[in-house]
């Protein structure tokens, strides 16, 4: 999907950085090329239709039309066409989102919260375990409302704005909000998903390009809709380690947590540790806000 994907440069499409994107764009570019041969068709058919009955050759309306078998065969491949593309490229790739998720211990869980108008994002930190979150906790430095007398959240990363993830590992994204109904949107990852309150909705990726990727809120949620922006680094597995290691200082540092080392995915070989006495580094990336 280069050379021929026209269509999909010419309505803006960031290049894809996702493992399952090629197959988003084949079907995009292919249904665009279906809908402008229909257009050009039927345009072609209403002109044709418009002289053939025009006043002067059809003075007497005729109820009847035209009897050939042209129009039943011309109606019944296009049925055709867009049925095989629906029951055989769409359904298909949109069941496999949807169903066939990684294996749990393969992929990287990451809770998104939508708020208006940002994103916040929720990492299990060393143990793998998520803390608990209330509503009751939820304050300026604490946006997710993570509680403080839970052990498993002592070690958990949250951020907003920007969001760390390593190359070539299945991300499922589990997305909730706090307010409205936003819309989680990675158009380079060519994936979104809505973040309703009260529901949490898992989606999947596997980025397969490093680099830095726009994310935005894909559902009209408020006067702030238009900022509702925030940014996905796709890093080498090295420098996500040191992202996860900064964070971890970071929030260490803001809340006096007692964990020890820089929270590692299970799958990754160790990565250097780091004290927690150390000083929190310097704020390089958003404010901390745990
Ligand atoms: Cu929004």
């Amino acid at each position: 999907m280069n050379r021929l994907a026209l269509i999909n440069e010419f309505l803006g499409q960031p290049p894809n950085a996702s493992s399952h994107g090629y197959q988003i764009d084949h079907i995009l570019e292919f249904s665009h090329w279906f809908m402008g041969a229909l257009f050009v068709g039927w345009s072609v058919f209403f002109i044709f239709v418009l002289i053939r009955f025009r006043k002067r050759r059809q003075p007497a309306a005729d109820y009847h039309g035209v009897r050939g078998p042209i129009s039943t065969h011309l109606e019944f491949s296009v049925v055709l066409i867009e049925a095989v593309l629906l029951l055989g490229f769409a359904i298909p790739l949109w069941a496999k989102r949807v169903n066939q998720f990684p294996p749990g211990k393969e992929g990287l869980v990451v809770h998104v919260v939508a708020q208006q108008f940002s994103f916040n994002y929720h990492l299990p930190g060393v143990d793998g375990q998520f803390g608990r979150r209330d509503v009751s906790f939820v304050s300026n430095s604490n946006p997710l409302g993570l509680d403080p007398n839970d052990p498993a959240g002592k070690d958990d990363i949250v951020t907003t704005g920007e969001l760390h993830v390593p190359v070539n590992r299945p991300v499922i994204a589990e997305l909730s909000s706090k307010d409205v109904i936003h819309d989680f949107f990675l158009p380079s990852m060519r994936i979104a998903g809505d973040a309703i309150p009260g529901s949490l909705i898992p989606i999947w990726f596997t980025p397969i390009k490093t680099g830095t990727y726009e994310v935005i809120c894909g559902q009209l949620c408020g006067l702030g809709h238009y900022g509702m922006k925030g940014t996905l680094v796709v890093d080498t597995p090295q420098d996500y380690q040191a992202w996860l290691k900064e964070r971890a200082e970071l929030a260490g540092g803001a809340q006096g947590a007692s964990s020890p080392s820089a929270p590692q995915p299970q799958s990754s070989p160790g990565a250097p540790q780091q004290p927690q006495s150390k000083p929190a580094a310097p704020a390089a990336s958003p404010t901390p806000q745990l």
